[in-house]
């Protein structure tokens, strides 16, 4: 798998994790998933993954290192936009690899059966880091690895055989700190969970149609997604390195364009820059009113 260029893999058994199982219902009960009702429509398959698929006996998951170097001070326009989508959609850019590694396995005996999950699958994914030994969710909530911090997109090959496991990540080393929660603009966390509602990242990438006034006082600048609670974590200060995919590198345009540029960019505009990348989930109705918003609100 480190071929294929992901920098952390770890196996786990395929079975339903009760806990987890637990705190999904308990979190989407408290509608702490606001509008993104696809969490709800799946939540039994996305607790337990025999429900999902039901063959499965072993989960690979794989984290691969998205952090590119560049800072939100390079972007000239003074908007912030979150790092995970400076480049590439990263589902295409896992897939794709973990799509080679399956086939490589088929090659070898083609009565396997697998699958392969990044982001949109009903799977717990950072749950699934965790019972594989990559990390443990921080505080923030996100899945952070000793080498690398958080800045790892997650991803999992599903499979029907059985291999050998790895040990889960059994440490918490958040410790005593609370840097992510004090650093929330919109007090969207509390220790280990997360309040989707009040997240930006929530309101500038899942959340449809217009702002209530006080929403848009809280987007702090973000156009597209957050990371404050990533950037002053201490793991990500020191262990944050920069990665050798370049195609999650930033796109030039989104570090050149001043504030005019986005203000007065049309929909074709919008298809040219974001052509492979995950922003288009926003739409550009999105990232329109994300951006009226914070001229608003400057
Ligand atoms: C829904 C979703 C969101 C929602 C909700 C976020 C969330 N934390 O759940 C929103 C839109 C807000 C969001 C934002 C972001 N997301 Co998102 N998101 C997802 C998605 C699709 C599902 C996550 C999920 O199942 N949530 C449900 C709840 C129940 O899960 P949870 O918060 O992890 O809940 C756990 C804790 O609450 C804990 N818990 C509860 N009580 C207690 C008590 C104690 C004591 C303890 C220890 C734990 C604990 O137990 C729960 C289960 O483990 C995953 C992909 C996937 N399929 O898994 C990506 C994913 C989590 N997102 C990702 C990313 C990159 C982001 C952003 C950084 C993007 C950005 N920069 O804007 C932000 C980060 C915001 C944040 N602080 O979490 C990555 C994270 C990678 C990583 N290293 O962890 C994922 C894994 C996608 C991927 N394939 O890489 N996201
Ligand atoms: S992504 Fe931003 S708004 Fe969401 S929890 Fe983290 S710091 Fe708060
Ligand atoms: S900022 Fe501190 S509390 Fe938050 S995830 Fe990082 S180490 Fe844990």
């Amino acid at each position: 798998m480190k071929e294929a260029g992901f920098q952390t893999v770890g196996i786990a058994h395929a079975k339903a994790i009760p806990k987890a199982q637990h705190q999904l219902k308990k979190w989407l009960s408290q509608g702490r998933n606001g509008t993104m009702h696809w969490m709800k429509k799946r939540e039994e398959e996305r607790g337990d993954l025999t429900q999902y698929f039901p063959e499965a006996k072993t989960v690979v998951s794989v984290g691969l290192n998205y952090f590119s170097g560049t800072s939100q001070r390079d972007i000239k326009s003074g908007f912030k936009f979150s790092n995970y989508a400076w480049g590439d959609d990263y589902h295409e850019v896992l897939k794709s690899k973990l799509f080679g590694v399956l086939k490589k396995i088929k090659d070898v005996d083609s009565s396997v059966k697998g699958i392969v999950c990044v982001d949109t699958s009903p799977v717990m994914e950072k749950v699934w880091a965790q019972q594989a030994g990559l990390g443990w969710q921080g505080k923030h909530t996100n899945l952070i690895t000793r080498d690398y911090g958080s800045w790892i997109f997650l991803g999992e090959m599903i499979l029907d055989i059985d291999l050998e496991v790895d040990a889960p990540f059994s440490e918490d080393l958040c410790g005593t700190c609370t840097a992510c929660i004090d650093a929330c603009p919109t007090q969207a966390l509390n220790e280990y969970q997360i309040d989707s509602r009040k997240c930006i990242s929530y309101l500038t990438i899942e959340h449809r149609g217009t702002f209530s006034i006080p929403d848009e006082q809280k987007l702090d600048q973000w156009i597209y997604g957050c990371d404050i609670c990533q950037e002053v974590c201490p793991w990500n200060e020191k262990f944050g390195k920069s990665t050798n995919e370049t195609s999650f590198y930033p796109r030039e345009d989104i570090l050149h364009w001043d504030r005019e540029k986005w203000s007065s960019m049309d929909e074709d505009g919008f298809r040219k820059l974001f052509r492979k990348s995950a922003v288009k989930r926003t739409k550009y109705s999105g990232l329109k009113r994300n951006i009226k918003s914070n001229l608003k609100n400057k």
